[in-house]
């Protein structure tokens, strides 16, 4: 059983238009988090293996991971790992929204046990690369060991979708991004295009 209050996307929050004050409900909605900019390839920082969180960034990062979260459902995305809003720490979020409702998932210092030796490629995005999609081959079946925020150490075994997106954020935290998995042909255009595109924002 997760222990975290998903307190993530504006479609949660009910709709307070139509209602004179009379007719508002006591009960007042879960404050919203606040998003977060999101840092764009090219940046060191997307570069950068992260550090352990420790007791001493407990407190912060219950706080960071809900605010991860706004940042994830409104881009929107199903993954998000701390460095790629500027955050040296290993802390990511993850949210299929299976059934079409929330299911966030908060991992602390996550770390993959355990691998299939079976293989599939999947389409894979990135919200620090927008518009860029490319196929990505990785290990079918992931055992992934993290800690909640009790402390508690928790174990996912996944496959499909959640197996590739828990790689990915993972892959984050130790400073590598899908391109680093393609052909540098392949690794160089779009980072080219990235380049191009981070210019273009600079100059206006
Ligand atoms: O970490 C990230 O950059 C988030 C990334 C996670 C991911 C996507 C696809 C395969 C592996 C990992 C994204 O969420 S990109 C956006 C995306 O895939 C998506 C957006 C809306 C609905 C469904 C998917
Ligand atoms: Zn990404």
């Amino acid at each position: 059983m997760l222990s975290v209050d998903p307190c993530g996307p504006d479609r949660y929050i009910p709709a307070m238009s139509a209602q004179t004050p009379a007719a508002q409900p006591e009960t007042t909605a879960a404050p919203q988090a606040e998003t977060l900019p999101l840092v764009i390839a090219p940046d060191p920082r997307l570069k950068t293996r992260t550090r352990l969180v420790t007791a001493a960034d407990r407190t912060r990062v219950s706080a960071l991971a809900q605010r991860m979260l706004a940042t994830m459902y409104a881009a929107p995305g199903i993954g998000l790992a701390a460095p790629q809003v500027g955050v040296d720490l290993r802390l990511a979020v993850v949210d299929l929204q299976p059934d079409d409702k929330p299911a966030p998932i908060i991992l602390i210092n996550p770390k993959v046990e355990k691998t299939s030796t079976e293989e599939v490629t999947r389409e894979e995005g990135c919200l620090s690369i927008p518009g860029q999609y490319a196929d990505v081959t990785r290990p079918e079946r992931v055992t992934v060991s993290y800690e909640d925020l009790d402390g508690q150490t928790q174990t996912i075994e996944a496959d499909g979708l959640l197996a590739t997106c828990l790689q990915h954020e993972i892959d984050h935290l130790d400073g590598i991004l899908f391109v680093d998995h393609l052909s540098a042909l392949k690794r160089n255009i779009i980072l080219r295009k990235m380049v191009k595109e981070k210019r273009l924002r600079k100059n206006g």
